[in-house]
């Protein structure tokens, strides 16, 4: 059995991780390059986002042809390869499967789009409630209508991202044939884990307009989601105990997601929710500038923690990934206390009950990119909401602003790995721009300093590894209320941890009110520390972890 609770998960995105070729787009063989210093962080998967053949409208998550390595990427070879030296090195891979939704290049929908009926049958087709006017009002998650018209049927397609992601048809039973089909072929290349994009959104419910939000609460955690997850599960990764699978589930709500990755219910390993990551949102609002909420940050994370272990389920951790911005921008400092806000950060996540996840550069503690004109953004979603920012009367000058913090691209600049040119990435031009900061922020200084956020990332991994306690322990919260304060409490049989953190730049007296004889200070991002008494004294974004075994 594959012990996800002991695992910590890399996820790199290809495209923005090493260029081996020159032509400023990343690639496997840039993957098998870096294996070894993936190797010294000590991680057990790399979670890779997908490099199948697509049109890259949204970076890969618009598959054309689930089979086959889209050649920007590299070929079959170069993934066996890949796959060969990351096991060498113990490290398994974990593929990104999206089924939501396919491109429009994908010969399903082409055939569709040809007039062939069982291929229509794969996509979700609807008349109009009248000339011109779309079946419902649900907005595409990348802004605009969900609905795209097709003349020739005169009907309409969904299409909850981009209008070239059409969404699939999971109630037709040949759509989830084919996609066992596809997890089987991937199983049959080795792998031993999957990621499954928008898992949650794949059963529609009724289709009708939404008078109180966007529509999602029509196809979120829908009619059938847990019948096409347990029968996914039977028929494909089920029948290998050494897969791993974690669901990511869009405006989830904690019930399902105890069923979603619950111990007996034969869906998911885990999965990744995203109510901690809003707290800088209006609502669901993303496109807006207000300040994040700490407390909320605090009641989301606990109520999540608590829940799914009382209903023993479980959580993948994470702050960062390829759709946020970096978190040392979002929740730490960037500029004097970079070094000691991203291990906080860190600690944070990694001693939390569930599998932490690191996202590549994070183990640096990269920062937002520090892009000045729209020119210089890739995403789609970036670029459609500084439009729609504009058309609602917006000035320029404030939608780039709102662009800056909130974008995707500020997770997807370049890997920084030397301070020389383009960062060590590519020889030729970078995809997109690669940040001001790579002279000081880069792996190969990170890796010279004993003490930095590599060095530290390095120690936090490992701790899952040496006690038992952070990987299976129960979780309680402490300090509920405190107002810079992070802190809880994990046991696991005789063992016990404390892990305490100051979220802010500016120092911290907490009275723990706690009889801490026997505990040792195992690990923290400063020299010393004090606790005497049960009154911790907590430096700017300290970190402390304090451990006893009865
Ligand atoms: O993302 C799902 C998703 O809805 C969000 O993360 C989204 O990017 C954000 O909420 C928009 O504000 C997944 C992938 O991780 C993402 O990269 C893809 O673009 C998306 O699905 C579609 O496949
Ligand atoms: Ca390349």
């Amino acid at each position: 059995m594959a012990d996800f609770k002991k695992s910590v998960v890399y996820q790199i995105y290809p495209k923005s991780f090493y260029d081996t070729n020159g032509d400023g787009l990343g690639d496997l063989k840039g993957v098998t390059a870096k294996l070894d210093y993936i190797k010294e962080l000590g991680v057990d998967y790399i979670w890779m986002t997908p490099f199948f053949v697509s049109p890259q409208k949204d970076n890969g998550y618009d598959v054309e042809d689930y089979y086959n390595i889209d050649p920007r990427y590299g070929t079959m070879e170069d993934f066996e390869e890949l796959a060969a030296e990351a096991g060498k090195r113990g490290i398994k891979l974990m593929l990104d499967m999206v089924f939501n939704h396919t491109s429009d290049r994908n010969q399903w929908f082409q055939k569709a789009l040809a007039g062939d009926e069982k291929y229509k049958n794969f996509y979700i087709w609807k008349k109009g409630k009248a000339p011109g006017v779309p079946p419902t009002n649900w907005e595409s998650k990348f802004g605009g209508n969900a609905w795209q018209y097709v003349e020739k049927f005169d009907e309409y397609y969904l299409h909850l991202f981009d209008v070239s992601q059409p969404d699939l048809n999971w109630d037709n039973e040949e759509v989830r044939k084919e996609i066992r089909k596809v997890i089987r072929f991937w199983m049959g290349k080795g792998v031993k884990g999957f990621r499954f994009d928008v898992i949650n959104l794949i059963s529609k419910g009724a289709f009708e307009d939404d008078y109180e939000g966007d529509g999602r609460r029509f196809y979120t955690d829908g009619p059938n989601i847990h019948k096409y997850l347990q029968e996914l599960n039977r028929e494909t990764f089920g029948t290998d105990a050494e897969i791993i699978t974690v669901g990511e589930m869009s405006s989830t709500s904690m019930e399902n997601c105890f069923r979603y990755a619950g111990e007996d219910s034969g869906e998911l390993s885990m999965v990744f929710s995203f109510h901690h990551l809003k707290v800088d949102f209006m609502g669901n609002e993303k496109w807006v500038m207000v300040p994040y909420d700490f407390q909320k940050l605090k009641d989301i994370l606990f109520s999540w923690q608590k829940g799914m272990a009382e209903h023993r389920a479980w959580n993948a951790v994470f702050w960062c990934n390829h759709d946020q911005p970096r978190v040392v921008s979002r929740f730490g400092d960037e500029g004097t206390f970079r070094k000691q806000s991203a291990k906080m950060l860190g600690t944070v996540i990694h001693c939390l009950r569930g599998t932490p996840y690191i996202y590549q550069g994070e183990e640096l503690g990269m920062l937002n990119c520090d892009f000045e004109d729209i020119s210089q953004y890739r995403d789609v979603e970036s670029l459609n909401y500084y439009r729609i920012l504009q058309e609602k009367g917006m000035a320029a000058k404030d939608a780039l602003r709102i662009i800056q913090i909130h974008s995707r691209d500020n997770g997807r600049t370049p890997m920084q790995w030397t301070g020389g040119e383009n960062a060590g990435f590519t020889t030729g031009t970078p995809w997109i721009g690669v940040s001001r900061n790579s002279g000081s922020i880069n792996v190969e200084t990170e890796l010279a300093d004993g003490d930095s956020v590599f060095r530290y990332y390095q120690k936090l991994v490992k701790l899952r590894k040496d006690y038992d306690v952070v990987a299976y322990g129960d979780f309680e919260a402490l300090a509920e209320r405190h107002p810079q304060i992070f802190a809880y409490r994990r046991t696991w049989k005789d063992e016990e941890l404390l892990v305490v953190n100051n979220f802010y730049g500016r120092d911290a007296s907490w009275n723990s009110g706690l009889d801490l004889t026997g505990f040792e200070k195992i690990l923290g991002n400063y020299d010393g520390g004090t606790w005497e008494g049960g009154n911790f004294e907590l430096r700017p974004f300290e970190s402390l972890v304090l451990y006893r075994k009865k």
